[in-house]
């Protein structure tokens, strides 16, 4: 049996931490969903086709990963897909409490599907979409952060050189 995970985020722009955590996913699993959804505490910069269109960019040499968008629940994307896992990127302690509170969520939602999760490379532990968003939006430059394909939509967003 195939398996088959779904990385779920808001991917607001996707930067080197998620594709780091995608990139090792896919090394794992069979299939992996990029998914992109909506967390009610964010107010995004870029459009959902503006953020599946740079995952797909970034991810073309990974044939086993897609992308895509869910606006309800997460694991009923999860039942839909027939995934059995959710893959999440852990960066710090602060990250643990939130992670904890959307798993225990999930499980309770649904008890057949598992989260996993990542530790991320050392080089993008203080990494964001939040922190790429506040210096790029004053022209700082981001190549070390994010994939070009998104450094450029960036620049195109903010209107900076
Ligand atoms: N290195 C490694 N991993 C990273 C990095 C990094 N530098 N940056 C982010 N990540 C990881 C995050 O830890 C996360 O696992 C993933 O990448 C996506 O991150 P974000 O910030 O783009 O996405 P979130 O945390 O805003 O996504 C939250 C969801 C949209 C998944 C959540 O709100 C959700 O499931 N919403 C749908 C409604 C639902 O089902 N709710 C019930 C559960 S609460």
């Amino acid at each position: 049996m195939a398996s088959i995970a779904i990385c779920p985020g808001s991917f607001d722009p996707i930067t080197l931490g998620h594709l780091d955590i995608i990139k090792r996913g896919a090394n794992v699993f069979n299939e992996v969903y990029v998914v992109v959804m909506n967390n009610s505490s964010k107010k995004p910069l870029f459009t959902v086709e503006e953020r599946i269109a740079l995952i797909q960019e970034v991810t073309k040499d990974m044939p086993n990963v897609k992308a895509d968008v869910h606006s309800g629940l997460l694991v009923e994307y999860a039942r839909k897909r027939d995934a059995s896992a959710i893959l999440r990127g852990l960066r710090a302690v602060s990250d643990f409490e939130y992670e904890m509170q959307i798993t225990s969520m999930n499980r309770k939602l649904e008890e057949n599907i598992e989260t996993f999760f990542m530790m991320t490379n050392n080089q993008y532990s203080f990494l964001s979409s939040s922190i790429v968003k506040e210096v790029a939006k004053y022209g700082a430059n981001v190549a070390d952060l994010v994939p070009p394909a998104v450094e450029k939509a960036l620049k195109a967003k903010f209107k900076t050189p």
